[in-house]
């Protein structure tokens, strides 16, 4: 599990170099740019039960068969695992925000879920498609302009999507 930091070091080190200038730049602008960061983390964070049920909620307002007798949602025990596993993957996208690396989300969460959701029968394409809703609901909340100082947070809003993106691929 790498952050932005130790990933830099593990990348030098491969290469036998020492830390270069662009590097040092690239990690500089991010710590200069760490409210930011942290404020979408908890923004993300302090809003998830929100995120994840209004994301199912849409989710199967479009794919109803889900929750049709027979379907992947269809049963309390398979809903709870359906909303569990939602919360569980956004829980992992906090963390990569909040490190500024995708390794954590990579090695914990989704390695191997494809594999896991083929077995279980369970539709890949549908939890794709539920991450994305959480993206669009996660960014407007980290995006939003509301009670904090107003700032330039493209970048990051870029690399949160990103994140999501990252899921979504992954099982889809
Ligand atoms: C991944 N999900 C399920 C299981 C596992 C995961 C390992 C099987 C064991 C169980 O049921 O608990 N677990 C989950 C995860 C990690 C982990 C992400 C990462 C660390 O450890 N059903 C739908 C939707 C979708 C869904 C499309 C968006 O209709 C999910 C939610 N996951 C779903 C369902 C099950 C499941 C299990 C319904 C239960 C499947 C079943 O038992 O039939």
């Amino acid at each position: 599990m790498f952050d932005a930091f130790t990933r830099v070091v593990s990348q030098a080190d491969a290469r036998g170099a020492y830390i270069s200038a662009d590097q040092i730049d690239a990690l500089s602008a991010m710590v200069a740019d760490s409210n930011k960061r942290l404020d979408a983390v908890n923004r993300i964070t302090s809003n998830a039960s929100a995120i994840v049920t209004n994301a199912a909620r849409a989710l199967f307002a479009e794919q109803p068969q889900l929750i049709a007798p027979g379907g992947n949602a269809y049963t309390s025990r398979r809903m709870a695992a359906c909303l569990r596993d939602m919360e569980i993957i956004l829980r992992y996208v906090t963390y990569s925000i909040f490190s500024g690396d995708a390794s954590v989300l990579d090695d914990r969460c989704l390695n191997g879920l494809r594999e896991t959701y083929l077995a279980l029968g369970t539709p890949g394409a549908s939890v794709a498609a539920g991450v994305a809703k959480m993206k669009e609901a996660a960014i407007a909340i980290a995006n939003s302009k509301d009670g904090i100082t107003p700032g330039d947070c493209s970048a990051l809003m870029s690399e949160i999507a990103g994140y999501f993106d990252r899921a979504a691929a992954a099982v889809a």
